[in-house]
């Protein structure tokens, strides 16, 4: 039976007739990618009801934590940096509470972007509120070139990781993020970076498969030589296997 892959639906404004409803929403290219990779995607309501989370937890195989809008920098004990941009604490409270059942449960997590973020401060780290205030040095982390299923930059792979097993020792991302790791959570280790030396991937120490990155390996889906999709067959596979 293919896995069925819960992943958190991203809160989303409705412009359509001046409606003010939140639409939760879930990008065509996760599903995309979690279909072709050999599991069945199931979009989670942003719904912070313990009950159902814990039914959510135990009727999925696995988990996608996906990108979206900032960290409230409350949900790490900072205070707003002028270059925060749009930020929800009612969806990283609900993220957080679906994270914890989550990690309980030793189920696979992939996280994309937000994802890495946001599970880093489910381990207690920080972000840096804007990758510019990493000091002198940083690279641009926000794409200027729109080709679909375009890169922008490289990243370095530590050994011994999951993307080491899938790529060596290097490989070329997208980057569409204006936030980044600051703090390391305790019990993740740093995977991979940026030649700036910004965080772009974590795993969990004390975790079966834990799989963060700060890129997009969905956005990918446009190529022909989609070469990020084994980073969602290598997740789906773990999740087949439980
Ligand atoms: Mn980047």
């Amino acid at each position: 039976m293919k896995p069925l892959i819960g992943i958190h639906a991203h809160p989303t404004q409705n412009a359509y007739r001046g409606s003010t409803a939140t639409i939760h929403s879930c990008g065509e290219n996760y599903l995309f990618s979690v279909e072709k990779a050999g599991g069945i995607p199931l979009i989670l309501p942003i719904y912070d009801d313990p009950d159902a989370l814990d039914r959510y937890v135990a009727l999925c195989d696995g988990f996608i934590v996906p990108g979206g809008i900032d960290v409230n920098p409350i949900s790490y004990g900072e205070t707003p940096h002028p270059l925060l941009t749009t930020c929800r604490l009612d969806y990283d409270e609900y993220q957080l509470h679906l994270i914890e059942k989550m990690l309980a449960s030793k189920k696979p997590i992939l996280a994309i972007c937000r994802g890495i973020q946001i599970v880093n401060v489910a381990f207690g780290g920080t972000l840096w509120q804007d990758v510019s205030l990493q000091g002198p040095g940083t690279m641009h982390h926000y794409q200027q070139d729109i080709t679909p299923g375009g890169i922008s930059h490289r990243v370095t792979i530590e050994e011994g990781s999951i993307l080491s097993r899938l790529y060596g020792s290097e490989v070329w991302t997208n980057s569409y993020h204006h936030q980044c790791v600051k703090a390391l959570g305790e019990g993740l280790r740093i995977t991979a970076r940026a030649d700036d030396g910004t965080v772009e991937a974590l795993e969990a120490v004390d975790h079966p498969y834990l799989h963060a990155v700060q890129w997009h390996p969905e956005s990918f889906y446009p190529r022909p030589d989609n070469y990020m999709l084994a980073i969602f067959e290598d997740f789906i596979g773990a999740c087949a296997a439980k």
